[in-house]
């Protein structure tokens, strides 16, 4: 019988605007072009139940949600997401690449809306025990600059980037906290450069960190 080699599990995380969503489609390309088989998904979402999950969070109703509501719901969301979509492909050897994953959560629930990094901490260990991503590229700019693409790209803006400067400063000095805490998993990337040379950054450090060609 085969057994596939565990695959690896890569998420990109970063404030408003820092082109994850970007970076992820080219770090999915050039990994499948180095050979490796690839799985691309995201968060809140990436499986049926999880994205039923997403439209409420991105879309509740008049009144919103409480902090913990939200942190609880990304946390079932991420429940169902990972026993239904990351640990199987995982088991088969693919690469999961993850557009946000639970430092998400840490950073805009547990420090931009200041729920707490204890709170949090305690739903992770939870729902997600020990698991961990193998690398989590943190994408950094300015919080200017990122709110400025974010406009850019759509001027009503989302939920997130029509709350205060001091909320983006808090989910941004979150995840260069998280970064400090996990250096081994974590990479920090200057994003505030262009696309390409965001890419080859992101391309050079994973390949130098998890040993591959790429
Ligand atoms: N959230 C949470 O609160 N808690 C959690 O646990 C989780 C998530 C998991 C998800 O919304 C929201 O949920 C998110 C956090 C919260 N909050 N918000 N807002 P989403 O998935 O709809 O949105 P997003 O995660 O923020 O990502 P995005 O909309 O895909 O944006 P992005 O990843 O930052 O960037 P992008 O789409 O690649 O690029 C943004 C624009 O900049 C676009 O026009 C690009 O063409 C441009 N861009 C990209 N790179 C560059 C460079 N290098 N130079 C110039 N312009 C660039």
């Amino acid at each position: 019988m085969h057994c596939a080699s565990r695959g690896r599990f890569v998420t990109f995380e970063g404030v408003e605007g820092a082109g994850k969503s970007t970076q992820v489609r080219i770090f999915a390309e050039t990994a499948e072009a180095a050979g490796l088989k690839v799985v691309l998904t995201r968060e809140p979402g990436g499986c049926e139940s999880a994205e039923r999950i997403r439209e409420l969070l991105l879309h509740p109703p008049a009144g919103g949600l409480s902090p913990l509501s939200e942190a609880l719901l990304h946390y079932a969301a991420r429940r169902e997401h990972l026993g239904k979509t990351i640990e199987p492909a995982l088991a088969e050897g693919y690469w999961v690449v993850c557009d946000r994953f639970a430092d998400s959560t840490m950073a805009y629930q547990g420090y931009g809306l200041e729920l707490g990094a204890g709170v949090v901490s305690a739903l992770h260990d939870l729902v997600v025990g020990d698991f961990a991503a193998d690398i989590t590229v943190i994408l950094d700019m300015p919080i200017e600059t990122g709110l400025a693409r974010a406009k850019a790209r759509s001027p009503e803006g989302d939920r997130y980037e029509r709350l205060d400067f001091d909320f983006h400063r808090r989910v941004r000095d979150g995840f260069l906290e998280i970064a400090r805490a996990h250096p081994a998993r974590c990479i920090v990337i200057d994003a505030d450069r262009t696309q390409e040379a965001v890419a080859d950054a992101v391309r050079m450090e994973i390949a130098r960190r998890l040993g591959v060609t790429l």
